[in-house]
């Protein structure tokens, strides 16, 4: 079995997508092979003169449809029984980091549509997707955005993205349940504020409290939903 990541993203834009995959983290794991990335057009897969990709929703209504036959020849083209189709839309189950973790540990091949306008003609759904995702509550021109969300969450938890002692995924929030305890780096002091005493002291088993403490502190101010799951020393049991 392999371990690269196949992931292709079936777009009308695909250059919303080129700064974003050819710059840092993404960029580093598509040159070391860990994944591989390819931009599909529905608009190379159409047949008429004006490479039509959508029209106007049958029973009336503003927006326009993406039109079934250049979505089912783009997927068809690059579909394998390998491969997982994901399509990117506001009405999709909500992203989480459990969703990034499992199609990181049990992908081979993501197909990411994205979608625009109302959306895409139902049959599309129907027969070619696997599992629809929403990145939030909220409207975007079109999925690509969500797309990259997505993409980036997945790439950096598959072995060897983050390189180095990077990867402490444990650690992070999502993971632990709770968010991030506050993080300083030098100067010990700046513009008179001052790095609290404890991160000096050398007693880990000290530091460690205190940020767990902090950690539970600040997720019962921002986001109290999120304790719901976890017992009184702040274990996640979700
Ligand atoms: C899209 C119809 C797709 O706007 C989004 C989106 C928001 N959260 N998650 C995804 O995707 C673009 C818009 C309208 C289909």
């Amino acid at each position: 079995m392999s371990n690269v990541l196949k992931i292709d993203v079936v777009t009308i834009f695909p250059k919303m997508l080129t700064g974003f995959l050819q710059e840092s983290m993404m960029k580093r794991a598509s040159e070391a092979g860990l994944v591989e990335f390819r931009m599909v057009n529905p608009r190379d897969f159409t047949t008429d003169k004006h490479n039509t990709t959508d029209d106007r929703p049958f029973g009336g209504g503003p927006g326009m449809v993406m039109k079934p036959e250049p979505l089912f020849a783009a997927i068809e083209s690059i579909q394998t029984p390998e491969s997982r189709v994901i399509l990117m839309t506001p009405s999709g189950k909500p992203f989480e980091q459990v969703d990034a973790r499992r199609l990181a540990d049990e992908s081979e091949h993501l197909i990411i549509l994205c979608g625009h306008y109302e959306g895409i003609d139902e049959r599309v759904r129907e027969a070619l997707v696997d599992e629809e995702i929403s990145i939030g509550d909220y409207v975007l021109t079109n999925g690509v955005l969500s797309a990259a969300v997505v993409i980036d969450a997945v790439a950096r938890l598959r072995p060897g993205v983050l390189g180095g002692g990077a990867i402490a995924t444990e650690d992070e929030s999502f993971s632990s349940g709770l968010l991030e305890f506050p993080q300083y780096t030098r100067p010990s002091e700046f513009r008179g504020m001052k790095v609290p005493e404890i991160l000096f002291g050398g007693d880990h088993g000290k530091i460690a409290k205190w940020r767990h403490e902090q950690a539970l502190q600040r997720t019962n101010e921002r986001r109290p939903d999120l304790l719901q799951n976890n017992d009184e020393n702040g274990k996640n049991n979700a």
